[in-house]
């Protein structure tokens, strides 16, 4: 097959000098940092559905995308064709990973089993082309928010049947996951939330969807799966609310249906957005809860109030994730996976060059800037200083549960008033991050 990208060779690094749209300027993959490198600490992904099947079309216009390599089918040959361009795309740009749901890479058949024949066909295929190129799967998952008979919703809809198949599904996007070795998967409720609570029961949809995912978790362990499950939060579209609406209402759902141990959390930043959060509060959620597993890089426009899918750019906003990335240990078996699109006004192959390096360098400036603020260690001390009080004294026999509310009394009538509060000082610590944001 000839190249889909004939003008563009290996993206390289060239340094914050250059000014080559098709370098990297700050993305240096073999940079040690903190004891890692950056290609280690970041595991860029790539993903399909964006990359390869975003054709531009949005509610008021049809797709606008360029792509020569298409031929206007949804055949296996052509999925085949496609997953061999995805790869000369990762390989080019240097993006050890990617990521997939089932209906992405391979298109549906007649019924299920043809469905899963076309599935088998082109894994072959991306198991040849992994091999190849040593680019790894960071997560596969299943569409079930597509195809028209889960418009109620897939685990929690109304219709017996269509939980049925898309379990059936998930087996399979399971299985196929396991085959290429994915250290990962994904469960975003696509349609897993109501429109109107006036046709819905609420309790007996949230039952099913811990059910449905009870079945995936004694499945994995069936088949020996080692990837991480994760549930990826949303609060709203396609549907008014979303039932995995933020972090916090993942973890409280996980633990009142006993799979806390099973999943963590993939967070996406215009999801924590849409939730009314910052990214970094719904990656702190997690992180504080030991679920915090991997995340969709991509960003919002303060204008527009739905899941626009941008490609990141903002410096500050890469810093303060990767501030918390490096709090919490860094990735295990997670990554950066670019959740994003190009706008339809970009329709080039180009435009997807530009638009991953762009995330990739804003990505890399983020973890250099963070780990300069670690090494320097102010915003630390300032925080510890800030908690002293539980270090020692009656805070830390609180802490180790020593003391109750008889004893609690007894210290406050000696004590007489609260000493006056140190300064949280916000304004002096936002000045001291924007010392490093150069
Ligand atoms: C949708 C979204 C999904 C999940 C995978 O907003 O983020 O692409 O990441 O199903
Ligand atoms: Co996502």
């Amino acid at each position: 097959m000839t190249e889909a990208f004939p003008k563009i060779s290996q993206i390289k690094y060239e340094g914050p000098d250059s000014k080559n749209p098709l370098a990297f300027k700050y993305y240096n993959p073999d940079e040690v940092i903190e004891g890692k490198t950056m290609k280690e600490h970041l595991k860029f992904s790539v993903a399909f559905w964006h990359t390869m099947r975003g054709t531009g079309a949005d509610m008021f216009g049809v797709g606008t995308f360029f792509r020569p390599w298409e031929d206007g089918t949804n055949s296996v040959q052509m999925a085949i064709k496609r997953a061999k361009v995805m790869f000369e795309f990762c390989s080019k740009l240097g993006a050890p990973f990617y990521a997939f749901h089932d209906r992405d890479v391979a298109p549906e058949g007649r019924n299920l089993r043809q469905t899963n024949q076309n599935l088998d066909k082109v894994v072959k295929e991306l198991k040849k082309l992994q091999t190849d190129t040593g680019i790894k799967l960071l997560w596969g998952t299943a569409c079930l928010f597509s195809h028209p008979r889960y418009m109620h919703g897939a685990a929690t809809s109304c219709n017996a049947d269509a939980f049925v198949y898309a379990a059936a599904q998930v087996k399979k996007a399971i299985e196929v996951t396991n085959e290429l070795g994915g250290a990962g998967y994904v469960f975003w409720g696509g349609r897993e939330g109501y429109q109107t609570l006036l046709n819905t029961d609420m309790k007996r949809e949230l039952d099913h969807l811990a059910a449905f995912l009870h079945l995936a978790v004694d499945y994995k362990k069936k088949i020996g799966f080692k990837g991480q499950f994760y549930i990826e939060p949303k609060p709203k579209e396609p549907t008014k609310h979303q039932y995995d609406s933020d972090a916090a209402a993942c973890l409280n759902f996980l633990r009142q249906y006993d799979l806390i141990g099973h999943l963590k959390l993939n967070i996406e930043t215009n999801h924590a957005t849409l939730a009314g959060h910052t990214m970094q509060h719904d990656l702190e959620v997690a992180g504080s809860a030991g679920a915090l597993g991997s995340i969709d890089a991509n960003t919002g426009d303060l204008f527009l109030g739905w899941d626009t899918d941008q490609f990141p750019t903002d410096v500050y906003l890469t810093t303060m994730i990767m501030l918390t990335i490096l709090k919490y240990g860094g990735f295990t078996t997670g990554g950066t996976n670019f959740d994003a699109k190009v706008r339809r006004e970009s329709f080039e192959p180009v435009d997807l060059f530009h638009a991953h390096i762009g995330g990739m360098d804003t990505f890399a400036r983020g973890l250099k800037i963070a780990a300069e603020i670690r090494k320097d260690g102010r915003l630390q001390k300032f925080v510890e200083e800030r908690y002293s009080s539980w270090d020692t004294g009656i805070g830390a026999q609180i802490e180790k549960g020593k003391v109750g509310f008889k004893e609690l009394e007894e210290y406050a009538l000696k004590m007489g008033e609260v000493k006056t509060n140190k300064s949280g000082r916000q304004e002096y610590l936002e000045n001291l991050i924007n010392e490093f944001i150069k």
